[in-house]
């Protein structure tokens, strides 16, 4: 008996072609080796490490590419990566390599005499490497077979992201590691993060120290249960493990509204210069920066400078959501200052939607967010050769219940379901914003009701795992029934590495 733990397609986000070969499965047996050029030799240390824990065996590393039963090819330009200074090996996150294929795109290639991973770059090894260990067994198995076979994938989406809520409630360095060796599993790449609200601040900014003492300090947060904030070391040494990983981290300073905290901690930014009340509330839109004042102006500036500079991804999200006591002239004005400052410290601004009200940078990007079947801003923006994100609330909110019974989450958005986080296509969500608008999709997750990693694992897993096969497979394949079958074979996986996913009965887990 051949104990064949995965048929070949058994693997989320699906892959985009998937050829098996039942004559050709490969049995591990006790001589591993992994060979790997010497620009992966990362990757082959992860892949070697992920087969000890599944074989319990040692497993050697052997020189010369295609020398183990385990092999690490990288093919083309990419293994020149350090000679272009314009490219970081290890923070080689741009979407595209030269040829114009997707930079995560990779094959798999399983034959009785070897396994072997193929890419343009690290960041495709990456993908493949996340694809095979969904081939693998979850937990150490004495007798592993491989299902034989080819597979060819690549993203149809370049941004599959998710989002943390840190200010209304704090998560720390190692809650959001986890998190992040969560995400990369499903291939999502890119990490936003929500580091201020009206009820707490949660980065650390040189001249600025109030922000995260009053910001940051005890009783921040809903409830005031929430607090805490990253040092920028902390912070920096987010980035590289996320890098690490090939998750981008998305940092967001929400403005002009969303700021009580700051004028809590600096009253010269209100606009009468009184002190007001902190708030561990969730009511929104009743805090705004003064778009009349010099002082709102350094005061962004010196923020988005120093995010910038602790932040190597592209991007700088400036929030502009829910700004209702902004006067919309005073919203408009204050974004034709701001949103230029992204660019000026080298970043792409993204906003939530509403920002296409103001004028936009060409490069700026906005994030759809509502419930509502149409937007005109957002059609416009996409008219006008914005790229955009999408983050429909009624299919990727994952702060939304389940359902009625749900201990925790909202519900503004309608109960959201994991078959209703799956059976919805980005293309086709706003009229006027179409596949060839789109960035990409993102899920983002609120903290108002959460108090824990464990709070975060149930509200994400699983409906993220159908997020990222919304941004990962063709539109054309995918299939709920299919997913649902591949979903529950999740289940075991997840609970080996200790996350508290829901249990949906939507799905009927192994
Ligand atoms: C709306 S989504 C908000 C947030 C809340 C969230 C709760 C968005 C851009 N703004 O301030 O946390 O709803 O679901």
């Amino acid at each position: 008996m051949q104990a064949l733990t995965r048929q070949l397609g058994d693997v989320i986000p699906l892959p985009v072609s998937v050829r098996p070969d039942p004559a050709a499965n490969f049995r591990i047996s006790s001589d591993l080796s992994v060979s790997a050029a010497p620009e992966a030799a990362d990757l082959a240390e992860q892949l070697a490490e992920l087969l000890r824990r599944v074989t319990g065996r040692p497993v050697s590393r052997t020189s010369g590419e295609d020398a183990g039963s385990f092999r690490i090819l990288l093919d083309g330009y990419d293994k020149n990566l350090d000679q272009n200074p314009d490219q970081n090996p290890d923070q080689n996150l741009d979407a595209y390599d030269r040829s114009g294929k997707p930079a995560e795109a990779y094959a798999i290639e399983i034959n009785p005499e070897s396994v072997t991973l193929r890419a343009g770059s690290n960041q495709g090894l990456f993908a493949a490497l996340q694809t095979l260990r969904q081939l693998l067994p979850e937990e150490p198995a004495d007798e592993i077979v491989l299902p034989g076979g080819r597979i060819e994938d690549e993203p149809r989406f370049a941004y599959r992201g998710t989002m943390l809520d840190l200010a209304r409630h704090f998560f720390g360095p190692a809650d959001i590691r986890s998190f992040i060796d969560s995400i990369a599993q499903l291939k999502i790449n890119h990490l936003h993060l929500h580091l201020t609200d009206d009820q707490g601040w949660r980065l650390e900014i040189p001249g600025w120290p109030r922000l995260t003492e009053v910001g940051g300090g005890p009783g921040t947060g809903v409830d005031g249960a929430g607090p805490g904030f990253l040092t920028m070391q902390e912070y920096a040494d987010l980035v590289a493990y996320a890098a690490a990983r090939y998750v981008t981290i998305v940092p967001e300073i929400d403005m002009p509204g969303h700021v009580n905290i700051v004028q809590v901690a600096y009253p010269e930014l209100t606009a009468d210069g009184r002190p007001v009340p902190p708030r561990t509330d969730a009511e929104v839109g009743y805090s705004s920066l003064v778009a009349g004042k010099e002082e709102t102006y350094a005061f962004v500036e010196d923020v988005i400078r120093a995010v910038s500079d602790l932040t190597p991804g592209p991007y700088l999200h400036i929030g502009g959501d829910e700004a209702f006591s902004t006067p919309p002239e005073d919203y408009r004005t204050f974004l034709r200052r701001v949103l230029p400052l992204a660019g000026k410290y080298g970043k792409r601004a993204i906003g939530w939607h509403e920002i296409a009200a103001a004028d936009l940078p060409p490069t700026a990007i906005p994030q759809y967010w509502r419930i509502e079947p149409a937007d005109g801003g957002v059609a416009q923006a996409a008219a006008a050769g914005h790229q955009v994100i999408m983050s429909p609330a009624d299919r990727t909110y994952l702060d939304m219940k389940y359902d009625r019974d749900s201990p925790l989450g909202l519900d503004w958005a309608g109960l959201l379901g994991v078959e209703r986080a799956y059976d919805w296509d980005p293309a086709d969500r706003l009229p006027g914003v179409g596949e060839e608008s789109l960035l990409g999709v993102e899920a983002p997750l609120w903290s108002e009701t959460l108090r824990s990693l464990a709070d975060v694992q149930f509200m994400a897993f699983p409906r993220l795992a159908a997020i990222a096969e919304v941004g990962w497979t063709p539109r054309a394949d995918r299939e709920w029934r299919s997913f649902r079958a591949r979903l529950a074979a999740l289940g075991p996986r997840w609970t080996a590495q200790g996350i508290n996913f829901h249990r949906s009965p939507e799905i009927d887990w192994l």
